[in-house]
Order: C-alpha cells, then sequence, then structure tokens
C-alpha cells in the first residue's frame, strides 16, 4: 500500500483528536476533521455524527486512510454505546468499503482487556492475544470494534490496526498511569506507525510509551515500526509521594482497568 497522505482524523474535536490534529501533520498527514461537536478555529472541519451514513461515505471519499477517535470515551447506557460505539463504527467501515479506503486506525483501548489482572514482580507482560476481558459497556464497544476490524479484513480486505489506548493525555495523573500512558509525542509514533506499517491485515497493538512499570507487550507495535521515546518514570517521584504505591488490598489497584472496574467515569452528555 502507498503510504498514505489524505487521512479522514474522527474525533477531531476531543482529546487525542486536539492533541493529533496538532503532531501528525509534521508526519506529511492532510487531515481531514470529522466530529458531532464543531472545532474552533477549523472552518473546513466536517461537523456529522457517525449515525449520518450519507455524511459519513462523504467524508471517508478520496481519503487515503482513516484514524477512527470518535466515539463515547467512558462509562454510558448502553443505548448511547450502541449508537456511538458500536453502530457508529459499523457505519464508519461501511463509508469505507463503500468509497474503496484500505487502512483504519482504530482507536480502541486497554478496557477491552480491563479486568485482566496486571503483573507483578517479574510476571510476562501482558499479549495482545490475552482474551478480552472488557471492564464496562465502553470496553465492551471496544471487543466490537476490534471484531469488526478482523471481520473487515477477512472479508473485504480492509487493513485495521486497533490500538489498545492506555492513558493519552499531556502528563499521567495517577500511579496506574505510570504503567499505561501514552504520551502525546508517542502516540504520534504511533498512529504514524500504524497507517504506514506494510500488511498490517488486522493487527492488535497496546497503545503506551516505553514505560519502566510498563503492563503490556509493546512486540506487535515496535514490529510495525514503533519506536517510543517517552518514559512516565520522571512522574513516579511526585505521584508516589501523593498517592502511595499500588496496593493489591484495593481490587481496581488488581487490574488493567483501574477504576473502571470499580466505578468507572460517566460520559457527561
Ligand atoms: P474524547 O471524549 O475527548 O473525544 C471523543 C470525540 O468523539 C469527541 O470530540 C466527541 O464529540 C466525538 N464523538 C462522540 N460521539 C460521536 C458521534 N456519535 N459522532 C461523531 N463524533 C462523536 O475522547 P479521547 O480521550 O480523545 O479519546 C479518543 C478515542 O480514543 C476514543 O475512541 C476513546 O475511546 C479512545 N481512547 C482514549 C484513551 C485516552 O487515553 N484518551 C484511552 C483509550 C481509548
Ligand atoms: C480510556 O479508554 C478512556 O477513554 C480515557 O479517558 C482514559 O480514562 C483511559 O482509558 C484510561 O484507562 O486511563
Amino acid at each position: 500500500m502507498p503510504a498514505p497522505r489524505t487521512v479522514l482524523l474522527t474525533g477531531a474535536a476531543g482529546g487525542v483528536g486536539t492533541l493529533m490534529r496538532g503532531l501528525l501533520p509534521a508526519y506529511g498527514y492532510d487531515l481531514r476533521l470529522l466530529d458531532v461537536t464543531p472545532i474552533d478555529g477549523e472552518p473546513d472541519a466536517i461537523t456529522a455524527d457517525l449515525a449520518d451514513q450519507d455524511a459519513l461515505r462523504e467524508a471517508v471519499r478520496g481519503v487515503d486512510a482513516i484514524v477512527h477517535l470518535a466515539g463515547i470515551s467512558l462509562e454510558a447506557p448502553f443505548e448511547k454505546i450502541l449508537r456511538a460505539n458500536i453502530e457508529g463504527t459499523y457505519h464508519l467501515y461501511e463509508a469505507a468499503r463503500e468509497e474503496g479506503v484500505r487502512r483504519i486506525v482504530f482507536a480502541s483501548s486497554n478496557h477491552a482487556v480491563g479486568f485482566t489482572p496486571r503483573p507483578h514482580g517479574s510476571d510476562p507482560l501482558i499479549p495482545v492475544d490475552t482474551p478480552h476481558r472488557p471492564d464496562t459497556l465502553y470496553g465492551l464497544s471496544k471487543c466490537f470494534g476490534e471484531d469488526l476490524a478482523q471481520l473487515y479484513w477477512d472479508l473485504h480486505g480492509i487493513e485495521t490496526v486497533s490500538v489498545r489506548i492506555g492513558s493519552c493525555f499531556m502528563e499521567p495523573t495517577s500511579v496506574r498511569m505510570l504503567s499505561v500512558w501514552l504520551s502525546p509525542g508517542d502516540g504520534a509514533r504511533l498512529f504514524h506507525a500504524a497507517l504506514t506499517a506494510e500488511d498490517v491485515h488486522h493487527t492488535v497493538v497496546y497503545g503506551s510509551s516505553a514505560n519502566t512499570r510498563l503492563w503490556w507487550d509493546l512486540s506487535s507495535a515496535r514490529a510495525l515500526g514503533y519506536d517510543p521515546q517517552d518514559d512516565s518514570e520522571q512522574y513516579a517521584p511526585k505521584l508516589v509521594a501523593e498517592h502511595g504505591e499500588l496496593d493489591d488490598a484495593n481490587p481496581e489497584h488488581r487490574v488493567l482497568g483501574g477504576h473502571f472496574t470499580t466505578n468507572p467515569p460517566q460520559w457527561p452528555h
């Protein structure tokens, strides 16, 4: 596949979308932006809901690839998750199929496997083929997205890299995030690798930086050419002094998904 140039970025108004709008153009991409929320200072952005199939078809027409970030990013009632994350992702894949788009990067989440026990000490890192163990309806929708991506590869030859993002924010703000943090710069490196690697078919990768306290195996991401440059450890002294080390007496400290397994943050809209 020739290196993509024109890329549709869905969810462009959101946290990760805003970071990637700033970082991905330096890799040579011409971004087409889409979100249900209008984006300040981006008059050409497409304002559309993932439920609007005509708008999606128009949005994907002529792009070389899609980075699909749009959707509900926290826990929500099933009807909302169904509409935005399950039906919405299906509509996007259908639009891609109808318009001949061959590569999608799907923002999956660590919450697809959130009830997986975290490794301790010399335990092996969690592999990408660990069974799905969603911790929320939100995580369940990411399991669906990964399976949809597999189906569209097997049935239609559309390639996807499903990125199980850890926590992509400017800085880690909790001790858990020391293990799962994806720096914005490494996020852009990973999305670039996912857009340009050859013959990915459907590849699942974890999305985090080269953290000293890493919980999962980055080898499938590295095989795409991802070479993370950041490590959360510089933030550890302050965060550990404030919160203490993780303690398995606390159920949410035993698993990858953290507080999503006990008291998940709710989608506010
Ligand atoms: P966010 O909530 O800040 O952004 C999501 C964007 O999607 C919002 O701008 C929202 O308006 C848009 N959106 C929601 N429903 C839509 C619909 N029906 N049609 C069109 N647009 C819609 O989330 P964030 O943090 O930027 O995450 C981006 C993606 O990455 C999400 O899919 C999230 O599940 C995933 N992810 C993010 C992580 C992180 O650390 N930020 C971790 C794991 C996964
Ligand atoms: C996610 O999937 C969420 O979208 C994001 O807001 C973070 O909470 C992240 O996971 C996390 O696990 O920290």
